[in-house]
């Protein structure tokens, strides 16, 4: 277990950690804040004392909490790239509850607390509780209904970001703001939305307070945080010289753009390596569709192809040149971002992708197409559709994830689906028989492709292409030959 004894060569913290002041909550302690967010409010503890500290909530699994708990709430994060690896052992949480464990109203109480500035959460894009493909509030959604009727003991996030807010508005302590950092563009409009439609069902005037006192920054967020395997945690164990169950490895480049619209204050991250701008959008656009949206067209033709890792996907020249290819000729048109040099941006994901230390599992990225869809390829094949331009590779990625959710690979094997619409999904597979029949089943699916794509003869046909040879030639084969048709 982690300990206050470290091999010499690892960075520890060097600040005194009783300084720290709970001024934080961060839902979803997952990968990803562990080696990002909390990462650079330690770097900015350790250079310029700053006294922000985070208690780390978990609404799902405890095991992380319990694991941190009992580690004096350090933990360790590896910077992986080929041979090299730097460790650094995080130590700005002060305080970390289970929202099952320890009982929902304490993960409540905690965000009542007068000294609390800022709720920030990375909790995959389904926590939002949205309709993909328009933004709105899903009113069915069973923990939103359970919300409706139970404001003082939500299940959903939206819900406990409500019942946070309404706690200290009784108690007349000023607002919080609240920061997502998921990968959704407009991340903090979807959040702000969400919150405003549920305290509305619940309490109107809640509802007004809200909009008037609370500010919700967008945050565009980047760096490649895989989940943890065995192999990661035995490279951590090498270094480390002991079991660290809360560490996390990921690659060196880090990246974070934050509207600047904090209502109570925030840590002075630009110190520490983030941005703070007006407008974050241009540059979330430029990373969900270039990044993220290259990332589901390697996981879902590269899965489907067998390629277990991004990094094996790089290694075939075809699936490397595709997806430079979709991030260059078919979203770069898309964007708006006149100060960005998009083909070095290109090449450094390139680049980045082939980093073999990373093992990112293309199942991994496949999971929650049905929330990732819209702002990684359907936005973009709307814009060429109105453009009359190209976006042969696109229409190929939508095929692709349509003949991973039918669920058996190339070799007839099961595919695992985990989606919040796979039962959904897998009743359209189950129903439809031919292949034309299946495309038209899923792309009736509205929360993912609105009313309009559907009604699209130029994108329904290219689908219906792609999908045919995928189930005949299979994915290299399909993969290489729309290379030459793009
Ligand atoms: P993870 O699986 O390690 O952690 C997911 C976290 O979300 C857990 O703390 C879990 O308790 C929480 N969660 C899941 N469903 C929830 C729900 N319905 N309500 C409340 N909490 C819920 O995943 P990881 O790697 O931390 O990624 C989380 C998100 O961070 C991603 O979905 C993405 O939006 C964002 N992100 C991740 C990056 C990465 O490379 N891992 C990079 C950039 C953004
Ligand atoms: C990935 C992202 O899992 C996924 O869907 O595309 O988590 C990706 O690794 C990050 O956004 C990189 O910043």
């Amino acid at each position: 277990m982690l300990s206050s004894e470290y091999p010499g060569n690892i960075i520890r913290p060097d600040y005194d950690r009783s300084k720290l002041r709970t001024r934080m909550v961060h839902i979803g302690f997952g990968a990803f804040h562990r080696a990002h967010q909390a990462l650079c409010t330690d770097k900015l503890a350790s250079a310029h004392q700053s006294d922000w500290g985070y208690c780390e909530v978990n609404l799902n699994s405890g095991e992380l909490i319990q694991a941190l708990k009992q580690q004096n709430y350090c933990y360790s994060v590896a910077e992986m790239a080929d041979e090299q690896i730097s460790l650094r052992v995080v130590g700005v949480i002060t305080a970390a509850l289970h929202g099952r464990s320890d009982g929902i109203d304490a993960v409540i109480d905690a965000m009542s607390q007068p000294d609390i500035a800022i709720v920030s959460m990375t909790v995959t894009e389904k926590a939002y509780c949205h309709e993909p493909s328009s933004g709105r509030l899903n009113l069915t959604h069973p923990a939103i209904a359970h919300d409706i009727a139970h404001p003082d003991a939500p299940d959903s996030l939206p819900g406990l970001i409500v019942a946070a807010l309404r706690r200290r508005r009784e108690r007349g302590l000023p607002p919080f703001s609240v920061m997502s950092c998921d990968n959704m563009p407009e991340n903090g409009h979807v959040t702000r939305n969400v919150v405003i439609a549920l305290a509305k069902q619940q309490d109107t005037d809640l509802a007004d307070w809200i909009g008037e006192n609370v500010t919700f920054p967008s945050t565009m967020v980047d760096r490649i945080v895989p989940a943890m395997t065995g192999e990661t945690h035995a490279v951590l164990r090498d270094k480390l010289g002991c079991d660290d169950p809360v560490g996390v490895a990921c690659e060196p480049f880090f990246q974070w753009v934050i509207e600047d619209n904090f209502v109570s204050g925030r840590p002075a991250w630009e110190k520490a390596g983030a941005e703070l701008v007006s407008d974050v959008l241009p540059y979330e656009e430029m990373k969900l569709r270039m990044l993220n949206g290259s990332h589901s067209f390697l996981a879902y033709l590269g899965n489907l192809a067998g390629y277990q890792h991004i990094s094996d996907c790089m290694a075939d020249t075809h699936f490397r040149t595709a997806a430079r290819q979709l991030m260059m000729a078919e979203q770069a048109p898309t964007l708006h971002t006149p100060d960005v040099d998009l083909a070095a941006y290109a090449d450094s994901l390139i680049a980045r992708y082939e980093n073999s230390a990373i093992k990112h599992r293309t199942a991994q990225i496949a999971n929650d197409g049905s929330q990732k869809l819209p702002q990684r390829w359907l936005d973009s094949i709307r814009w060429h559709l109105r453009n009359g331009s190209d976006f042969t590779l696109l229409a190929l990625g939508v095929a692709g994830w349509m003949r991973y959710v039918s669920g058996v690979d190339e070799h007839g094997e099961p595919i695992e689906i985990n989606d919040p619409m796979r039962d959904r999904l897998a009743q359209i597979v189950a129903e439809t028989s031919s292949n034309q029949s299946r495309v038209a089943g899923l792309l009736a699916v509205n929360a993912i492709f609105g009313e309009d794509l559907p009604t699209e003869g130029k994108f329904v046909a290219r689908v219906n292409d792609f999908y045919q040879q995928l189930t005949t030639l299979g994915a290299k084969e399909t993969v290489k030959q729309a290379l030459s048709a793009a």
